[in-house]
C-alpha cells in the first residue's frame, strides 16, 4: 500500500518533507504508534527497542532522564532506531526565546544532531521555531517541530484560547509539523483537528488500552478513538514500556491504530 492511498489529504497537504517521511514509515511499518521509551538506564532502552522496534514508526525520548546516559552509548543507541528505521523524537519541550532554544539544541546532549523531531511550547512567541530549525539546519539536518496545542495532564494550563492561538501560529509555520493533542479525550481531539484543518499532524499522548487515570495525574483515553478522532500518532509509554511482553502489546496497538486510520 502507497502512503499516499492510504492518508489521502495528509499526504497531498504536506508541506515540511518531515511529516511525509513519517507517513512513509508508518505505512511501511503499518504502525502510528510512537513509543515513549521512557526508561532510565541505556541497557533498558537497548531491550525496549529491540523488542518492539519493529512494531512502532517513532521513537520518544527524554534524553535526559537516563542515569548512565554517554554520548558514545546515546549514537549507538541512535544507530538502532535508524536500523528499525524509526523516527527520532526527542521530547524537549524547548520553551525559552528563540535564540536559547536554538543553543539549547547542541550542549551536552547535542540533540540537533539526532533528533528528527522535537516538542516545543510556544509560551514565548513564534520565534522558537525559527531558532529550533536553525539548529538543524547548522548542522545540515532536517527536522520538524510538534507544538504543545493541549497536555493530557490533570489541571493543565492551556486554556481554549491559548490553544486556538498556538494552532493559529502553528499552521502557518513551515517548520511546524504538528501538534500535540490530548489523546484522553476524543471529544477536545475532534475540535483540534477542525482548528488544525488537513495539513498539519497531531500526536497524542495519554492513550492506552486501558482507559482511565494513569499516575500523578496523567489521563489516558483509547487509542483507536484517538485515531478516528483525528490522531496521525498515539504515542505510548508505559502501556508499552512497563508491559509483561512490550513486543506482543506493541502489536495490538500497532494493529489498532492503523485499523484507525484505514477506518477513517
Ligand atoms: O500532554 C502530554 C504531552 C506529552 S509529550 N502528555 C504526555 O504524557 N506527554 C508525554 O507522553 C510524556 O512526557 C510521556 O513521555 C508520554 C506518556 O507516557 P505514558 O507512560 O503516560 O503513556
Amino acid at each position: 500500500m502507497q502512503a499516499s492511498e492510504v492518508w489521502g489529504n495528509r499526504w497531498s497537504n504536506a508541506v515540511l518533507p518531515m511529516a511525509r517521511k513519517y507517513m512513509e514509515v508508518a505505512t511501511e511499518k503499518q504502525s502510528l504508534v510512537c513509543l515513549a521509551a521512557d526508561r532510565t538506564t541505556m541497557s533498558g532502552l537497548f531491550e525496549l527497542v529491540k523488542e518492539v522496534g519493529p512494531y512502532i514508526a517513532a521513537l520518544k525520548t527524554h534524553v535526559d532522564l537516563v542515569d548512565d546516559w554517554s554520548i558514545t552509548a546515546w549514537e549507538e543507541f541512535c544507530q538502532l532506531a535508524k536500523q528499525y528505521n524509526l523516527l527520532i523524537f526527542e521530547d524537549r519541550k524547548f520553551a525559552d526565546i528563540g535564540k536559547i532554544s536554538q543553543s539549547q539544541m547542541g550542549g551536552i546532549y547535542d540533540i540537533r544532531s539526532w533528533s528528527d523531531i522535537v516538542t516545543a511550547h510556544l509560551i514565548s512567541g513564534p520565534d522558537i521555531v525559527d531558532g529550533l530549525q536553525s539548529a538543524w539546519k547548522g548542522v545540515d539536518r532536517q527536522g520538524g517541530v510538534l507544538l504543545l496545542a493541549q497536555m493530557s495532564s490533570r489541571g493543565n494550563l492551556l486554556t481554549e484560547d491559548y490553544s486556538q492561538s498556538v494552532v493559529d501560529k502553528g499552521v502557518q509555520s513551515e517548520g511546524v509539523l504538528g501538534f500535540i493533542g490530548n489523546g484522553s479525550r476524543p471529544e477536545e481531539l475532534r475540535v483540534l483537528r477542525q482548528r488544525v484543518g488537513e495539513e498539519k499532524m497531531i500526536w497524542t499522548p495519554g492513550v492506552n488500552i486501558a482507559v482511565g487515570d494513569g499516575e500523578m495525574g496523567q489521563r489516558y483515553g483509547d487509542p483507536y478513538e484517538a485515531i478516528i478522532a483525528g490522531s496521525d500518532c498515539i504515542i505510548v509509554g508505559s502501556g508499552i514500556h512497563k508491559a509483561e511482553n512490550p513486543s506482543d502489546v506493541a502489536k495490538e496497538y500497532a494493529k489498532l491504530s492503523w485499523q484507525g486510520l484505514l477506518d477513517r
